[in-house]
């Protein structure tokens, strides 16, 4: 069973060799990485290709020309991973936000539903003790919110840590999608709903980022709240 982890970076070059590191460390058979770096300015993408040389055979990059948003980058790579012939596809954030020793609960979990996901809002799994109330309160309300307008039934809609059975992510029209920011994560969610898809959350711990700059804006939570309604009318 062949997988392939897409990591989406810009801007991650402390990061990403932790990461990567870290997932391998995990030894999971026939267990592959493809990065996928929007030609970040502080040289992730020269990193990847040293990580490429370091692991080979088992981590490819995909150089993009520009920083287009986590969407688009998510689609490029889920693209070229279901091209690589991957049987099971995953999903995870660069910045060391998802702990990367919970892939193999995670990889269990597939075996009785379509997608697994990695779970803060779930018994167990949580955020980032020293957030302070109000981003807490944030992070809280983003789920809740597209929770209850799109009828989602998962707790955690906006985390990236997935892995998806190869079916599950050929039955939804992930491609068409003009999402940008995280809220890409949720239209995911969305699709794969209407689809009947399975979904399995899995208590995950969120850390927030030590290394690095979050790409996290106004713009982008903007996006969010907008786009969850625009989902819900436009795939009605
Ligand atoms: N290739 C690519 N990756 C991106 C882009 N924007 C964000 N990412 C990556 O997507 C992941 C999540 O981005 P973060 O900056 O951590 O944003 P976030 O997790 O939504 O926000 P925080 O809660 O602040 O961490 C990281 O691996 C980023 O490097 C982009 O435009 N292109
Ligand atoms: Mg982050």
């Amino acid at each position: 069973m062949k997988i392939i982890q897409v990591i989406p970076t810009y801007n991650e070059a402390q990061n990403l060799p932790i990461l990567v590191t870290a997932l391998f460390d995990q030894h999971i058979p026939d267990y592959h990485i493809l990065v996928v770096d929007d030609n970040s300015p502080d040289g992730t993408g020269e990193v990847a290709e040293g990580l490429r040389a370091q692991f080979e055979g088992k981590l490819t990059v995909l150089h993009r020309t520009g920083k287009a948003g986590l969407g688009k980058a998510y689609i490029h790579g889920l693209r070229q991973a279901l091209d690589d012939g991957a049987d099971v596809i995953g999903m995870i954030d660069a910045d060391l936000s998802h702990p990367p020793e919970r892939l193999p609960d995670l990889l269990a979990a597939l075996s009785q539903a379509d997608i697994a996901i990695g779970s803060r809002y779930v018994p167990g799994g949580g955020v980032d003790k020293d957030w302070p109330f109000w981003r807490k309160g944030l992070s809280w309300f983003g789920n809740t919110y597209a929770r209850t307008i799109l009828g989602l039934p998962i707790k955690d809609t906006t985390g990236a840590f997935r892995l998806w059975r190869r079916a599950a992510l050929e039955a939804i029209p992930f491609e068409a999608s003009r999402s940008n920011g995280y809220v890409f994560m949720v239209e995911l969610i969305y699709l794969a709903k209407l689809a009947g898809l399975t979904f399995a959350e899995v208590p995950i711990y969120f850390a927030e980022r030590t290394k690095g700059d979050s790409k996290m804006s106004f713009r982008i939570q903007l996006e969010a709240a907008w786009r969850v309604w625009q989902l819900r009318r436009y795939y009605k």
